[in-house]
C-alpha cells in the first residue's frame, strides 16, 4: 500500500535534515562519499601510528587463534549462528568464516579519529558510538562447498547506514575485495520503483511462508543494475592502511576470492534509527 515508498522517502528527508545540522563536506574524500556512496582513503594513518596499531591487532588475532583454532568450513547453508568466546565470536556466511575479535586499546580508539568521525556523520548525520567496533578477520570460503550469500549484490538497509573497513593488510583482487556500485546510494525514481517491487515480492514470499536468507537485505541481479541507470559494480583492492567507508543503502557485495585467502580489518556498523530528526 505504498508504505515502503513512504518510509524510504521519509528516511532520506530525515537524514538530509540531520546532515544539515551536523556536517558539510570539506575535502575531496568527504565530497566523494556524499556524492558516490563510498570512499577509499589510502594512507589513512601516519606510518608510525599504523605500525603500532597493526602490531596490536595481529597480537589480538594470534591470541584468539591460540585459544580457539579457526574452525573448518561448515556443512549447512546460510548465516551460521555466532559462536561466542571470551575474545569475541565466530560466524559463518555460507563457507566464509568471519572472526570478530575484541579490539585492544589502540584499535578500540580508532572510531575517535576526528577524520573518521566526520565520515560517519556524512553518511548518517549522526555520530557513531565508539563501542561498535571490531577486529574483523575474514577467511574466504569455497563457493564449491557452500555459497557465501554476502557475495551477492545487495543493500543492507532501506535508509542511509554506514559500514567501514580499515584494512590492516593489503587486499588483492583474488582475496575478496569490497565491491560497490558507485552512486547506488541515491533514492532515484527508478530505485523507488525497484524497492517497491522488491517489498511487494518480499510480502508475497512471507505470506507463502518463505523468508529466504538475508531477511530485509534486498538482493539485486547484475542485469537490474543497468536498468536502474547505474554503472557496473567495481571492486576495490587496496593497500594496507586504507580506510573504506560505504553507505550500505547502496548496492555492494564481498568480492569473489580464492578459498582460504584472508582479509584483516577494523570494522564497524553504524545504523542509527532512521526517523530521529536530530543530528549529533
Ligand atoms: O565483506 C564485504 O566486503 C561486504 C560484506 C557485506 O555485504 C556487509 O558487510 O554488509
Ligand atoms: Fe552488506
Amino acid at each position: 500500500m505504498g508504505l515502503h515508498r513512504k518510509r524510504l522517502k521519509t528516511a532520506q528527508a530525515v537524514c538530509g535534515f540531520r546532515r544539515a545540522q551536523t556536517v558539510r563536506p570539506r575535502d575531496e574524500h568527504e565530497r566523494h562519499l556524499l556524492d558516490h556512496g563510498y570512499v577509499a582513503i589510502p594512507d589513512f594513518l601516519a606510518a608510525d601510528e599504523f605500525d603500532a596499531m597493526k602490531r596490536e591487532v595481529v597480537r589480538s588475532v594470534e591470541a584468539s587463534e591460540a585459544r580457539t583454532p579457526l574452525p573448518p568450513e561448515p556443512e549447512v547453508w546460510g548465516f551460521g549462528d555466532s559462536q561466542r568466546h571470551d575474545w569475541g565470536f565466530d560466524r559463518f556466511d555460507g563457507s566464509t568464516l568471519n572472526r570478530f575479535v575484541k579490539p585492544g586499546p589502540l584499535a578500540a580508539g580508532f572510531p575517535r579519529n576526528p577524520r573518521f568521525k566526520r565520515l560517519a556523520r556524512i553518511v548518517t548525520g549522526k555520530a557513531m558510538r565508539p563501542g561498535r567496533n571490531w577486529i574483523y578477520l575474514t577467511v574466504n570460503g569455497d563457493e564449491a562447498t557452500i555459497h557465501d550469500i554476502q557475495r551477492e549484490l545487495h543493500r543492507d538497509t532501506f535508509f542511509n547506514a554506514m559500514k567501514y573497513w580499515f584494512f590492516l593488510d593489503s587486499v588483492r583482487e583474488e582475496e575478496g575485495p569490497f565491491v560497490y556500485v558507485p552512486d547506488s546510494h541515491k533514492l532515484t525514481p527508478e530505485r523507488l520503483a525497484w524497492e517497491e517491487a522488491k517489498a511487494d515480492a518480499a510480502v508475497a514470499a512471507r505470506i507463502a511462508g518463505n523468508r529466504g536468507g538475508m531477511t530485509g537485505s534486498f538482493r539485486i541481479a547484475d542485469a537490474d543494475i543497468a536498468d536502474l541507470g547505474l554503472p557496473p559494480p567495481q571492486s576495490y583492492p587496496v593497500a594496507q592502511n586504507t580506510l573504506i567507508v560505504a553507505n550500505v543503502f547502496g548496492f555492494h557485495r564481498r568480492g569473489d576470492a580464492e578459498p582460504g585467502t584472508r582479509r584483516l580489518a577494523l570494522y564497524g556498523n553504524h545504523r542509527p534509527q532512521p526517523f530521529l530528526p536530530f543530528g549529533s
